[in-house]
């Protein structure tokens, strides 16, 4: 039996739509909204409503009902242009909704998966603390079980689409002596009395998506809004986020390309020592590893995508992508403004913004060196 090393026709059409989406409605204005900061309500509601926030989700629930190595090609489109929708798009998909489908009950799949899927809202996952990050079993948010509810205190942070969410899925600490065992996720609604936005922070790169910290202060959360078991959440995050890292993998395995695309087209335009600097050798050589290194992220991403979608174990497979595609992204967009000399270093060429926002793919939904620990574990079991 031979592998079968090609995309379907849904996969391809999936991909081509996405990358007119990305040139048509990202494309203009995506400098802008990087200077200002500005959030992409518009762009992520005609997001939604071509099925790109719940492109997993099951079509009874309003998803697309589509596989992950769609998921990572449509990633890899958005991301090429807007890094930004593309986290948005990261977290609502990989995190969120994955989330609750996998782990919801069907009552919270109605309430909640529903309109996240559809793009009707917009959700977050919460599990980072000031003094939480790689740590993540050290929660200080707590969440008492009061019977029928959980109270919960505390604060989270770097939390995407923090401002413009409707629904939080928030992990915090019932029983401290379980450990994290003693952890639970509950979802959060905005606007629940005691739950507060903080100030959106200001970023080096992806400043288009909106990042705050949250506040929670003797908030009411019903039992109904637990995910899963008593003490099952950081297993939730745990497991949520070997997906999400996914999603991660291919927004830098999109910011790579699209640096890339933009070399090449400024290599073939821009003229030094009377050629266009294609014919340098100094920039075929930058170009060549550039293409080199991208295509092996790129299948790195697809293995980790196919694996879920046959249901294998791809823990190591998404640790391994977003190691490396994180790593192949901050590269080559130094790389990408480099070939661009001047002009790289000014907005307009795209490249710089690049540069900026490859940066957080080395360091959320798991630092470079957390994938490392994930690895070296897998592999010297
Ligand atoms: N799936 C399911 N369970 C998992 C898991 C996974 N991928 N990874 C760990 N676990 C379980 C372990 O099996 C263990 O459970 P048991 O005690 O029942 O065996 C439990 O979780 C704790 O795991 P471990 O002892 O390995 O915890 P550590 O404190 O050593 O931390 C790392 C493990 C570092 C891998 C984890 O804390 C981590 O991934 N940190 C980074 C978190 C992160 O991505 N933060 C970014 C925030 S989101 S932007």
């Amino acid at each position: 039996m031979t592998m079968k090393f090609e995309f379907t026709e849904e996969q391809l059409m999936i991909r081509q739509a996405a990358r007119d989406f990305a040139h048509n409605e990202l494309l203009p204005g995506v400098i802008e909204r990087d200077e200002q900061q500005k959030f992409p309500a518009e762009q992520v509601k005609k997001l939604g409503k071509l099925g790109f926030l719940g492109m997993m989700v099951d079509t009874k629930y309003g998803g697309s009902g589509l596989d992950t190595v769609s998921y990572v090609l449509a990633m890899e489109e958005i991301s090429k242009i807007d890094a930004s929708v593309a986290v948005i798009m990261s977290v609502n998909n990989s995190l969120v909704c994955w989330g609750v489908q996998q782990f919801g009950t069907e009552e919270q799949k109605m309430k909640y998966l529903v309109p996240l899927a559809k793009g009707d809202v917009i959700g977050a996952f919460c599990l980072s603390e000031p003094e939480a990050g790689s740590d993540a079993t050290s929660q200080k948010t707590t969440a008492v079980d009061m019977g029928d509810h959980y109270v919960l205190n505390g604060t989270k942070n770097w939390i995407t689409n923090g401002g413009s969410a409707s629904v939080f899925l928030v992990m915090a600490q019932t029983d401290v002596s379980k450990g994290h065992k003693g952890i639970n996720c509950l979802i959060v609604e905005k606007g629940m009395p005691g739950f507060t936005v903080g100030p959106k922070e200001n970023k080096l790169g992806i400043r288009g998506s909106d990042t705050h910290s949250l506040m929670f202060s003797d908030v009411k959360v019903p039992k109904a809004n637990r995910l899963g078991p008593e003490g099952f959440g950081f297993k939730f995050a745990m497991q949520t986020l070997e997906g999400g890292r996914i999603g991660i993998a291919s927004q830098a395995l999109g910011i790579a390309s699209g640096a890339y695309e933009f070399s090449l087209k400024y290599s073939k335009e821009r003229k030094a020592f009377g050629k266009e600097i294609m014919h340098l050798q100094a920039i075929q050589f930058k170009l060549a590893e550039m293409a080199t290194q991208i295509d092996a992220a790129r299948l790195l991403c697809i293995k980790a995508a196919w694996l879920k979608d046959i249901g294998q174990n791809y823990s190591l497979a998404s640790s391994m992508a977003k190691l490396f595609a994180s790593r192949v992204a901050m590269e080559f967009t130094v790389e990408a403004v480099q070939i661009h000399g001047g002009y790289g270093y000014v907005k307009e060429f795209h490249v710089e913004r690049m540069m900026r926002d490859a940066k957080i793919t080395q360091i959320y939904e798991g630092t470079s060196e957390i994938q490392k620990i994930v690895i070296s574990r897998t592999i010297l079991n």
